[in-house]
């Protein structure tokens, strides 16, 4: 049995709204995405830099690119046990291994960002999701609210294209629909998606969930201040080159792919150190 679920740009019948009409767990108090309220937060101390590990290195497993019919994901494979690109430091309660990073987007009018900051959204999302280093299985550490913590990256669009960006973007035609897979070009390290490691002191930190379907409130969030530059022509490749639709079914474009911002509730938000 599969849950039926979409984005409003899918079906209205369908969308972010209706989740917790059929999974429970959506609609439950500590949900993400939310509103990063610069106004509300505190600062806390204890949330220093991150240790990336393997960030910058080309990984032994391959990277898949993987259209799974609501965002494009890159699955890495074999760092669920191997743990070779991992994250420890910044407040985080162990190490965790990074599992697949994938994209939220809009469309050419509206941004499609998940988070936003100051009510800001921004025109796209990067989400690098990781499982702490003491499970092996997703299933399991969805159990714990310790057991999943995801960095999202905001995009901003401008003139200039980023050439780290080249491989992904020439990918995306590979995997037009629903079900499609390529390999990333071997070569590929992930740090070559992000800010420099300087620019990354500066983050936002509070628990929330998955923000899709089953919404587990499973997931440590760090959001970073400094967003990543790309081309407004690389960002129309993601608007413009996938589907939500598998092949041969009537074609509709992967676009607001996002789930709009939850109520914060009785969390809090905590700004790092500097
Ligand atoms: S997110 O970063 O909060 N957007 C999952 C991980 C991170 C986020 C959302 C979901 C996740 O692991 N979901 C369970 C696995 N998925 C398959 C998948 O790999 O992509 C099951 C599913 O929803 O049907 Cu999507
Ligand atoms: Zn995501």
């Amino acid at each position: 049995y599969k849950v039926h679920w979409c984005y409003s740009s899918q079906d209205r019948s369908c969308g972010p709204s209706t989740w917790k009409d059929t999974v429970s767990t959506c609609g439950g108090q500590n949900q993400s995405p939310v509103d990063l309220d610069r106004q509300n937060m505190q600062r806390n101390k204890s949330l220093g830099r991150f240790t990336f590990r393997g960030y910058n290195i080309v990984p032994p497993g391959k990277w898949k690119v993987v259209n799974n019919g609501h965002a494009v994901q890159v699955n890495v494979e074999g760092n669920t046990i191997m743990g070779y690109i991992n994250i420890s430091g910044a407040g985080l309660p162990n190490t965790f291994r990074a599992l697949q990073f994938h994209f939220h987007w809009g469309n050419a009018t509206q941004n499609g960002s998940e988070h936003t900051l100051d009510k800001e959204q921004y025109p796209m999302e990067l989400h690098i999701v990781h499982i702490n280093a003491k499970y092996n299985k997703i299933i399991d550490a969805k159990k714990d609210p310790n057991g999943l913590a995801v960095l999202g990256f905001f995009y901003q669009n401008n003139d200039a294209s980023n050439s780290n960006y080249n491989t992904i973007v020439a990918s995306l035609k590979n995997v037009s629909y629903k079900g499609d897979e390529v390999d990333l070009a071997s070569t590929f390290r992930l740090d070559s998606l992000l800010p420099p490691v300087q620019k990354l002191s500066r983050y936002y930190r509070y628990r929330g969930s998955l923000t899709t379907p089953d919404c587990k409130e499973a997931v440590i969030w760090t959001v970073f201040e400094e967003p990543i530059q790309i081309s407004q022509s690389q960002y129309n490749e993601f608007v413009n080159t996938v589907f939500f639709s598998a092949r041969g079914e009537t074609e509709m474009r992967m676009q607001n792919n996002f789930r709009p911002p939850l109520p914060l509730n009785k969390r809090k938000v905590y700004a790092s150190k500097d």
